[in-house]
């Protein structure tokens, strides 16, 4: 079904985009809407408040995403866990200190445009940010949309329109949260020897040497890179699969102990259990799109068991 519509009822949302079995809309316990996604082999939960995909589940495994037991569920504040969409800009804006931190998107309120549930029981939803619904300070024409599959594995593709009549340059992240069962014993492959910058360093360009594994606040952007990467975790007997189209870097982040006690919609111990591998377009990868032009950015995020071959 395909309708463009604005600031529905649940009532309103489930008769125009609800799929008995699939789809449902309810009111969240914050009070915001959210849609419960049912596919023949994996449940997610994805909440219009910043188009975000906050819960992912492949049936018969353990929960995918990360959800913080202290994240907000209201206007104005992003949500803590899942996949943020960080859009028109990733980490502070570049000029102005006043704008918010991963840009304007993940606080907005999108638009459900569309679902559907494909021949094989995977189900789409749709939703989509346009100029008119963000702070006019902060706009330009514009229309973001994102494309969220659920089936055995889980996809996000982001798709920036330029509706202006001037050459727009967006910076972006699928900034996704992954459960792991201790990050000091997972690590991440598919990242040796690319460049990357270490937000830590002031942006010290470093060449990573074999794969990334975690004993400290890590924060890191692989820039140039295209790959796929796999969190392999021993504890939880899985490798997390994160592939990519249209992202040149990937970030990789761990807040550790004190950045975790800075941050009020974060637990303190709660990053043992967690890690970002996130699907961007930062740094230098910015992503210039021509008037009347778009830009696709998709993440495809798979489990599978660990294979005996597979390191540690
Ligand atoms: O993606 C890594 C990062 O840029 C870190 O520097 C950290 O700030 C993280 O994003 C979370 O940012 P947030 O604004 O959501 O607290």
């Amino acid at each position: 079904m395909e309708e463009s519509v604005s600031a529905l009822t649940i009532d309103q949302l489930n008769e125009t985009f609800g799929v008995e079995g699939r789809v449902s809309f309810k009111s969240s316990d914050g009070g915001l809407p959210v849609a419960d996604i049912t596919a023949s082999e994996g449940q997610a939960t994805i909440y219009p408040h910043g188009g975000h995909v906050a819960t992912f589940q492949p049936t018969g495994e353990d929960p995918v995403l990360w959800m913080s037991g202290k994240s907000h569920f209201e206007s104005g504040k992003p949500i803590r866990g899942g996949i943020p969409v960080c859009w028109p800009w990733f980490g502070p804006h570049p000029t102005d200190s006043e704008k918010p931190a991963h840009g304007f998107a993940r606080t907005s309120e999108w638009t459900v445009v569309g679902s559907d549930v494909t021949s094989d029981g995977e189900v789409v939803l749709r939703l989509e940010l346009r100029q008119e619904d963000v702070n006019p300070a902060w706009s330009f024409p514009f229309s973001l949309i994102l494309e969220v599959t659920v089936g055995r594995s889980l996809s996000g593709a982001l798709t920036t329109r330029n509706l202006g009549d001037a050459p727009m340059s967006i910076t972006e992240a699928l900034h996704s949260y992954f459960t792991v069962s201790d990050v000091s014993n997972v690590e991440v492959q598919g990242l040796e020897n690319t460049i990357y910058e270490d937000a830590l360093d002031d942006d010290a360009r470093r060449t990573q040497q074999g794969p990334i594994r975690f004993a400290a606040e890590t924060d890191r952007v692989y820039v140039d890179t295209e790959g796929e990467c796999r969190i392999v975790d021993p504890g939880l007997n899985r490798v997390i699969r994160v592939s990519k189209q249209g992202s040149r870097s990937t970030v990789v982040w761990n807040p550790w102990t004190d950045k975790s006690i800075r941050m009020p919609d974060f637990g303190d111990d709660e990053f043992h259990g967690m890690l970002c591998v996130e699907t961007a377009n930062a740094r230098g990868d910015a992503v210039t799109i021509q008037p009347g032009q778009s830009h696709r950015a998709r993440v495809t995020i798979r489990v599978e068991g660990i294979r005996r071959d597979s390191p540690r």
